[in-house]
């Protein structure tokens, strides 16, 4: 018979094993084990830099490296997988993907371009891949050659976007992927002695370069990390805890997710006892949770693609292509529960943003110059979602934003308060001198429905500001302190 312990590492192993792709979110069951290299913190950080990281509401994801130059494309033959993935496809001669660095020119390049058009979408900090899969430095590393001073180009491209997006107010956090394809010590596995000592060569590298990183950009505001769910890794929950506690110790304040490190069962973003390690959940990609309770009262981020799956630049975008309605919808459902909403963007080989892209941001920015009230500094109101949209509460003023998508053929929208508030104001974001009228259709104990009676259909997204009688929604505070 198996003793209890093995069960349990059995099932630590079937949650890593069906958890990460599927759905990061907490284990339903939480358990009280005792951890060495669990999470730091129980609950979230009420600190100046994470109070501002929870209001960005919009970011801007940049992807870009040398895979940009292929463009999903090498020798007259074609790969629709995702762009920055090319060096790994088997068509594609590694010695040819590894020599492509001698080609990045970027003479398109212009980091004040890319800050200001991010700042007209109405972005609040921006993440930048410093190093994808791939290995290539953005940055001058001291550690490898195979950086951006061995390319014609030769200039920081990391300096010169985190100083222009500083400049326009637009905090930085660095994308860096443990994975590096181009480092002798990478491994995904550790089999034998040999794969190990070649290892902790690797590690010493990784932990070098992020604390390089640190030091020469101190105006980083955090880390995005990426490419940790090789075993290998997973297997380093003491390294990468104490790791960790460095790097935040050079940089107080600094912002690390849930995608960093596994705990001593190999658990990651949540650890065997379910509790969060890291200071939000890093696990939405490409895909929003359903409902408040997906979330278990976690700061989070969604990070999103435009077309299906393309982080780097792809020559050719396959599939369903968003349109800005439907990504500025995916930033209100965000908001509305409590996340922060980043958009990716992959320019060219030689660093222009792509038309479509650029498109985007401006329809986008058209949209937020109006109604960022409804995204910025706005989370979960904890009022009841209803089909036409999504509600966000100011966590400043404690207004309501009624985000409008979808209009009922008779144009009236319902809403549901809480008992004891009633509505004192509502009125069009845009022009506030528009009001609406409402009628109040149901009222019990849980509260009073009403219908609020829109004049015409809008044919772009549409706010609605409502100031309620009770301002401080006691069920919102309640929830968020029940789940820290
Ligand atoms: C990773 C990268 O492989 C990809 O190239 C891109 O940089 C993206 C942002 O991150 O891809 C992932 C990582 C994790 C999941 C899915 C794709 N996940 O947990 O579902």
């Amino acid at each position: 018979m198996l003793c209890p312990n093995l069960f349990f590492l059995l099932y630590c192993y079937l949650l890593l094993f069906f958890s990460d792709v599927q759905f990061p979110g907490a284990i339903a069951q939480r358990s009280s084990v005792y951890l060495e290299h669990g999470a730091h913190r129980l609950g979230k950080r009420r600190d100046a830099a994470m109070e501002q990281w929870r209001i960005y509401g919009l970011g801007q994801f940049i992807h870009w490296g040398v895979y940009a130059i292929a463009g999903g494309h090498w020798n007259g033959k074609y790969y629709s997988g995702a762009a920055e993935w090319l060096r790994s496809w088997n068509e594609m001669p590694k010695a040819d993907y590894d020599n492509l660095y001698k080609q990045f020119d970027a003479k398109n390049f212009n980091a004040t371009a890319w800050s200001k058009q991010a700042k007209a979408m109405g972005a609040r900090y921006m993440i930048f891949t410093t190093k994808h899969h791939d290995g290539f430095c953005l940055w001058p590393s001291k550690y490898t050659d195979y950086t951006i001073t061995a390319s014609p180009y030769k200039k920081d491209i990391v300096k010169q976007v985190i100083d222009a997006y500083s400049k326009e107010g637009i905090d930085v956090y660095l994308y860096f992927s443990i994975i590096d394809w181009n480092h002798p010590g990478y491994r995904t596995s550790l089999k034998t002695e040999a794969e190990k000592k070649a290892y902790e060569d690797f590690k010493t590298f990784t932990a070098n370069q992020l604390k390089e990183l640190l030091t020469l950009y101190p105006k980083t505001k955090g880390f995005w990390f990426d490419g940790i769910w090789d075993a290998a890794w997973v297997q380093q929950a003491g390294f990468t805890d104490s790791l960790e506690m460095e790097l935040r110790a050079v940089n107080p304040g600094l912002i690390i997710g849930s995608r960093f490190r596994a705990d001593e069962y190999g658990r990651r973003h949540f650890d065997s006892n379910g509790d969060l390690m890291g200071d939000y959940e890093q696990g939405w990609e490409r895909k929003l949770p359903k409902t408040i309770e997906d979330v278990h009262g976690n700061d989070w981020d969604c990070v999103m693609t435009v077309p299906e799956n393309q982080w780097g630049y792809h020559s050719e975008w396959k599939g369903h292509v968003k349109s800005s309605v439907e990504l500025i919808e995916m930033m209100a459902r965000s908001v509305s529960m409590g996340g922060n909403f980043v958009l990716n963007f992959g320019p060219d080989g030689k660093g222009a943003i792509r038309p479509e892209e650029t498109k985007l941001t401006k329809e986008i920015g058209d949209w937020a110059q109006v109604n960022n009230e409804a995204v910025y500094n706005a989370g979960y109101a904890g009022l009841d979602k209803q089909d036409w949209g999504y509600i966000t509460k100011s966590r400043k003023t404690g207004n309501y934003y009624l985000v409008v998508f979808n209009v009922p053929v008779n144009k009236a929208l319902r809403l549901k308060l809480l008992p004891g508030m009633g509505i004192k104001k509502l009125y069009d974001l845009e022009n506030s001198s528009i009001s609406f009228d409402t009628e109040e259709i149901a009222k019990d104990a849980k509260g009073s429905g009403y219908f609020i009676y829109l004049k015409e259909t809008p044919s772009q997204p549409k706010v609605i500001v409502l100031e309620t009688t009770d301002k401080e929604n006691k069920s919102a505070v309640e929830y968020q302190k029940a789940k820290t």
